[in-house]
């Protein structure tokens, strides 16, 4: 998304349309994706197609700064280009049942550390979520200083990209869940809850701390603790899938290009 530019295009699905029922049926997943996320898509490039110039920008540049747009532009970036955000990485941070796994390694510790455990980290995104008044989304997303973060957006808001890093996102307009659940969104999340990719989170959480990294050491603020990861070599290459249980995997092999890649 880093890199995404004009003329956007709708990207595929990492997995069958079918591929995440029964949670979340084909016909639901169907629709939300070829109809409703490609239509964001669509938007987004009409609303460019005046301004030469601002196609050189990717779709993070648009969005974190929404205030330097042309005013007759700015809506149109921030609820299209919003949607085409939210949307992809929301598809792309869900997999098939049967291939759950819990976050491991680096982003298992910074969870419990920030939420206290894992399972109060699914209850607390699923309180946000359902506190979403109307339509939004629940996000945890790494804040530029370096701790995990749950927040909420309305309509189709992006977190303030020049605080923080967004790592995972659930959609809770009514659309993404009508179909199959009504108005039962509890249930709908608790369903969302067992498709998440975390190895793909893992992956966005390594690529955003090493930005908190690049950060600090740009602005000279590193601590002990950092320098002693550091020296360990537990900051850069234990991606949460190898390294610290034995197993040597190169995170450059683990953390392989999204289709929907968030950060560089
Ligand atoms: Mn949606």
């Amino acid at each position: 998304m880093r890199e995404e530019a004009y003329p956007f295009v709708t990207r595929a699905l990492p997995y069958e349309c079918y591929g995440l029922a029964p949670c979340i049926s084909a016909e639901s997943v169907t629709y939300h994706h070829d109809r409703l996320y490609k239509a964001y898509v669509d938007r987004l490039n009409q609303a460019l197609a005046d301004y030469p110039r601002l196609q050189k920008l990717s779709l993070w540049e648009l969005l974190e700064r929404p205030e330097n747009l042309p005013e007759g532009l700015r809506t149109a970036v921030v609820r299209n280009g919003g949607g085409v955000f939210c949307h992809e990485l929301y598809f792309d941070s869900l997999q098939p049942l049967g291939r759950e796994q819990d976050p491991k390694g680096a982003l298992l510790e910074a969870l419990v550390h920030d939420f206290g455990s894992l399972q109060d980290f699914r209850e607390r995104i699923k309180a946000a979520a359902m506190e979403v008044f109307a339509s939004g989304y629940a996000w945890l997303a790494l804040e530029r200083g370096g701790a995990l973060r749950i927040v909420t957006t309305m309509n189709q808001d992006v977190p303030d990209l020049k605080c923080m890093i967004p790592l995972l996102a659930v959609d809770v307009w009514e659309h993404a869940y009508y179909l199959q659940y009504q108005n039962r969104r509890s249930d709908y999340l608790n369903a969302w809850l067992r498709l998440i990719n975390w190895r793909k989170v893992a992956c966005r959480y390594e690529e955003g701390m090493e930005e908190v990294y690049n950060d600090r050491m740009l602005h000279g603020e590193w601590t002990e603790e950092d320098l002693a990861m550091m020296s360990t070599g537990s900051m850069m290459g234990n991606d949460g899938f190898g390294g610290s249980d034995g197993v040597t995997l190169a995170p450059e092999q683990e953390c392989y290009e999204s289709e929907f890649l968030l950060v560089p």
